[in-house]
């Protein structure tokens, strides 16, 4: 192919990154660079108590302050039927606190003064008198009878909010009755938040003069936001307008209906102004969607050679005061019930049960892909320690028990169809590209030295891209995803996606994919998304979905203009139909393909010269509803050497191995990937959200809770299998959350296996120096 032609097939290229000019120059339009004429600032008024009834609330002061315009309490929005609001999950959340408040920085009433100064001045003055209640802050606790019920608005009394299993029980237990080995491992997920540089915020902008309102605010699913809010609001949906400007990191924080939003919608409609609302670090922290908080046992029966039998699963699942995990409606422990990860169990029984906390509401977040973060950890770590029972070196282990490639499609024995995978030749490539042999020869030489060296391996598998419309919604609301394709006449396009990016590249990725299927360069190609008055309708940007969903979207309808383009190309060509073919950058007759037209000659005459008969323009939508999910999968490899003196851990090494099937751009896979490796890295070592027995949080800001620096951040190296996705158009499949899913568990099983020789078999993240350093203690090392 002439390279002018090899630059029209930009799919698999690093091309570069269009939106990061704008990113790296300080140029993006991200929610607080929105000032609108006349625009008012809103703040929030918190619970110091993580329990407590709300005697009485007195805004007056605050009324009398500079600037104040209003103050709006729990009773106010009561008295529109607005001081709760419905959650994704079917539960329902309280706006403003009315009765009780339920968690420490509960919002409790909003100020809206000329500035936002003024506002948060004034938020001081507000005058609320609670009694504090004792906090219920243990998930098992609080599932305890006896423990006090914490939602008074439930009929049920209890602080149960959901029992919910996949798999076979009797199959399993019959299985775990006859097996040669069964190991039992308790493993906890600590309670995480993606902390995003931006934090959430937004403008509402009602104009009462057309009755429309428009909202500016950081989401990742605008579309879904518009619907909700319509339902809640009773604004008709056409007139409401929501636009998601440039989103400085979502990381599912982004998903979630937040209380500060109602109250600025609110605010704006009753004054007439526009109002913005934008939170604070520590109000983002400890406020908004959290991630994982799951306390988990896992139990393999396998054979005395390793090979995996069953696995049991229970769990407790801390959701804070209300369900507010955006999971899709049929899945309140979302993906969960992935747990078999990679290995070809013959029976599988997993149980999760939800509890009430005094804590904020939460739970899916983090590049969690709907709880495969918690399933990936638990069976990586739990298949080490069956490793570690039977005696098999953990990378054979693990080969003995993988799902073989010829077994795909893999029904799964808790309802999964996996789609396609390689396992043996993606950690087989990992191993060589790290030197395996040559570590554990390395690792034999320093533990005869007395010296603690690690190798951690996780296999992962992920599943992504909710989803078929059969079994995936929210809130009722299909999960397929869109794509609109507008070709101008001079051969430029405009492209318009039902997803919302927030930093993945989406603005090169999706205009190579429609580039490749219409034979133009990603240059000719415009992406816009987050508008809802003019993208088509989708559900948004989370779990990995936008390749799996919207990437099938962009390349169907690229060959839906395709089909018209041939037809005017068999016009323009004086050819029939059947006798025009496609090269992937022009159209020609057959036999002679020195008489061709480009896609820009067509885009061109749709306007100018269409054939008699035909509709003019050269435009098209396309509604995608993915026949399965999509299932990446992964070998990471981490090497670390833990220092006896401090019980700091080091990475000296790490290796991931990605298989995302076909790669539209290498690089920003990449990027994604050394972003998510970044987090896992993170949590793995130095993000924790404890809280007090009072329910006070207590790393609530950057001093507290950890983000780590370039400083901190391991090297990364990384590699590729490709396994293409067989039902996906492009065979694409999801990467985003991969390396968040799969590294924790190779950074947990380095540091395990590091100290395995003094008969460590299990510690929970995060793993800071000091946690190592009394297991050092304990046994001995240090004293
Ligand atoms: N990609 C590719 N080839 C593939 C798969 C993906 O080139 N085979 C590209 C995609 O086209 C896209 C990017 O990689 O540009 C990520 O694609 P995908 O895996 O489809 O994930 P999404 O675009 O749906 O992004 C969501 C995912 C999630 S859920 C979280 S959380 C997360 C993540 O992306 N949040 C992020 N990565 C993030 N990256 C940034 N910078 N900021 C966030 O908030
Ligand atoms: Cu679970 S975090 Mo991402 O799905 O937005």
């Amino acid at each position: 192919m002439a390279k002018s032609q090899t630059e029209l097939r930009p799919l698999g290229k690093s091309v570069g990154r269009k939106e990061d000019p704008r990113f790296i120059r300080g140029m993006g339009r991200y929610i607080d660079d929105i000032v609108l004429p006349g625009m008012l600032y809103m703040s929030l008024v918190r619970s110091p108590y993580a329990h407590a009834r709300i005697k009485h609330v007195d805004p007056s002061a605050a009324l009398e302050a500079p600037g104040v315009k209003l103050v709006i309490t729990g009773e106010d929005l009561a008295a529109m039927d607005l001081a709760w609001m419905p959650t994704m999950a079917g539960d329902k959340q309280m706006v403003l606190a009315t009765g009780k408040v339920l968690y420490q920085y509960q919002e409790v009433a909003a100020v809206i003064a000329e500035s936002r100064e003024q506002a948060e001045d004034a938020a001081q003055l507000v005058d609320v008198e609670y009694e504090p209640l004792p906090a219920v802050v243990d998930p098992i606790q609080s599932l305890d009878p006896d423990a006090p019920v914490l939602r008074e608005d439930r009929e049920k009394k209890s602080n149960h909010i959901f029992h919910w299993e996949a798999g076979d029980k009797e199959a399993t237990e019959e299985l775990f009755r006859n097996a040669p080995v069964v190991v039992k491992q308790n493993v906890r997920f600590p309670r995480v938040h993606p902390s995003p540089l931006e934090p959430c915020g937004c403008v509402a902008d009602y104009q009462s003069s057309t009755g429309k309102l428009t909202w500016y605010v950081t989401s990742q699913a605008p579309h879904a936001h518009r619907t909700v809010l319509s339902m809640v609001s009773g604004l008709p949906e056409h007139q409401i307008r929501v636009i998601s400007p440039d989103v400085g990191g979502g990381f599912g924080n982004k998903v979630p209906v937040y209380p500060g939003y109602v109250c600025a919608i609110v605010a704006s409609l009753k004054l007439g102004r526009p109002v913005k609302w934008i939170e604070s670090r520590t109000e983002n922290i400890s406020s908004t969607g959290f991630a994982r908080d799951y306390h988990m046992t896992a139990e393999i029966a396998a054979e005395e050679d390793g090979r995996v039998l069953a696995l049991r699963v229970k769990t407790i699942a801390d959701h804070g005061a209300f369900d507010a995990a955006a999971d899709p409606s049929k899945f309140p422990a979302g993906l969960f019930s992935i747990v078999t990860g990679s290995y070809d169990f013959k029976e599988s029984f997993v149980e999760v049960d939800g509890a009430y906390t005094n804590k904020a509401p939460g739970g899916i977040a983090y590049r969690c892909s709907f709880r495969v973060t918690e399933a990936a950890y638990l069976i990586e770590r739990v298949m080490d320690v069956l490793a570690r029972r039977v005696g098999v070196d953990p990378a054979e282990l693990r080969k003995r028990d993988f799902i073989r490639k010829e077994q795909f499609p893999y029904q799964s024995p808790t309802g999964w169809t996996y789609d396609s995978g390689d396992y043996e030749k993606t950690l087989d490539l990992a191993l060589e590209k790290i030197g395996y042999e040559e570590l554990r020869k390395e690792q034999a030489e320093k533990r005869a030295r007395g010296e603690l060296m690690g190798i951690g391996i996780s296999t992962f598998t992920e599943v992504v891209g909710a989803g078929p419309s059969h079994t995936f919604d929210i809130m009722g609301i299909k999960m397929f995803d869109s794509a609109q394709i507008r070709l101008h006449p001079t051969g430029k396009v405009l492209a318009r996606l039902g997803v919302r990016h927030q930093g993945q590249g989406h603005e090169t990725t999706f205009a190579q994919i429609i580039a490749e299927e219409l034979g133009l360069s990603t240059e000719d190609v415009l992406i816009e998304e987050g508008d809802t008055d003019t993208a088509p309708y989708g559900l948004g940007t989370y779990a990995s979905r936008s390749t799996p969903t919207a990437g099938g979207a962009a390349a169907l309808c690229g060959r839906r203009i395709r089909d018209k383009a041939k037809k005017i190309a068999s016009h323009l060509l004086e050819a029939g139909e059947d006798d025009v073919v496609w090269d992937g950058v022009s159209f020609s007759a057959k036999g002679l393909p020195d008489k061709s037209v480009t896609m820009k000659d067509i885009a061109f005459a749709a306007y100018t010269n269409v054939p008699e008969g035909m509709e003019p323009g050269l435009e098209a939508t396309y509604y995608y509803d993915p026949p399965n999910l999509t299932f990446p999968h992964g070998a990471y490899i981490a090497v670390v050497d833990i220092d006896k003196g401090t019980g700091a851990v080091k990475v000296r090494r790490f290796l991931a191995v990605d298989d995302c099937g076909n790669v539209i751009n290498p690089m920003i896979v990449d990027g994604q990937v050394h972003g998510g490796l970044t987090e896992g890295f993170a949590i793995a070592f130095m993000q924790d959200i404890p809280f007090d027995e009072d329910g006070n949080c207590l790393a609530p800001n950057w001093m507290d809770y950890l983000v780590p620096t370039a400083l901190d951040t391991p090297h990364w190296e990384t590699d590729r299998t490709v396994t293409p996705s067989p039902h996906h158009p492009i065979g694409a499949k999801g990467v985003g959350e991969s390396p968040n899913v799969g590294s924790p568990a190779a950074f947990v099983n380095a540091v395990v296996d590091a100290l395995a020789p003094l008969g460590v078999e299990h510690i929970d993240m995060p793993i800071f120096p000091w946690k190592v350093w009394e297991v050092l203690r304990e046994h001995g090392v240090n004293k």
